[in-house]
């Protein structure tokens, strides 16, 4: 009889040990973000962009189209993607260039640890967002989402030195149509004073 409430009250236990592990992981990827901005070279601004790719049944496309950053900021950009499906991708989209570090922070579902990573299988990409920027290749791959309703995280700063408009687009094979024009796997970003 008295096994019941034991029992209740040792699970409860369990239960606030795993919630107190999930809060100290939220710390640990709040200290990496945190380390991957002060790490960055000194920038008078910092800015963050938002991106949502929606996935699956053919609408596979960024939103917004269109991002302005200034020139030499600091910028973070976060893209969620929902697609679940994996496009391959050529071997140099599969590589992160461009970004502080050379990395991308990676959640590959939501609640899931960050990952730093500097390259990312073909068979886990789902989309990629590049730039040509000058001599220099802006490139990270985006793992797919985990469901329809759990998105993957991609997280990266980087920054654009020169004033200018360029294209982003999404380097993996996610189908001709999304690609062209621009509006779903390509855009512009402004870069202005
Ligand atoms: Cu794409």
């Amino acid at each position: 009889m008295q096994k019941g409430p034991a029992q209740t009250s040792d699970h409860r236990r369990r239960t606030n040990a795993h919630l107190l592990i999930i809060a100290a992981l939220g710390v640990v990827a709040s200290m990496a973000v945190a380390l991957m901005v002060t790490a960055a070279p000194t920038r008078t601004t910092t800015e963050t962009v938002r991106f949502v790719i929606s996935g699956d049944q053919g609408n596979m496309a960024y939103s917004p189209t269109n991002i302005t950053v200034s020139a030499d900021a600091l910028v973070t950009i976060i893209i969620t993607n929902y697609d679940t499906q994996s496009h391959s991708a050529p071997p140099l989209a599969q590589q992160v260039s461009g970004t502080t570090g050379g990395v991308a922070y990676y959640q590959f579902s939501l609640n899931a640890h960050t990952q730093s990573l500097g390259q990312l299988a073909s068979s886990d990409i789902s989309h990629t967002f590049s730039v040509d920027y000058g001599s220099t290749w802006l490139n990270v791959p985006i793992p797919p989402a985990a469901s329809p309703t759990n998105p993957s995280v991609t997280t990266f700063t980087t920054s654009f030195s020169s004033i200018g408009t360029y294209t982003w687009y999404c380097d993996a094979m996610c189908g001709s149509l999304p690609m062209t024009p621009p509006g779903e796997m390509a855009g512009y970003v402004h870069v202005v004073k």
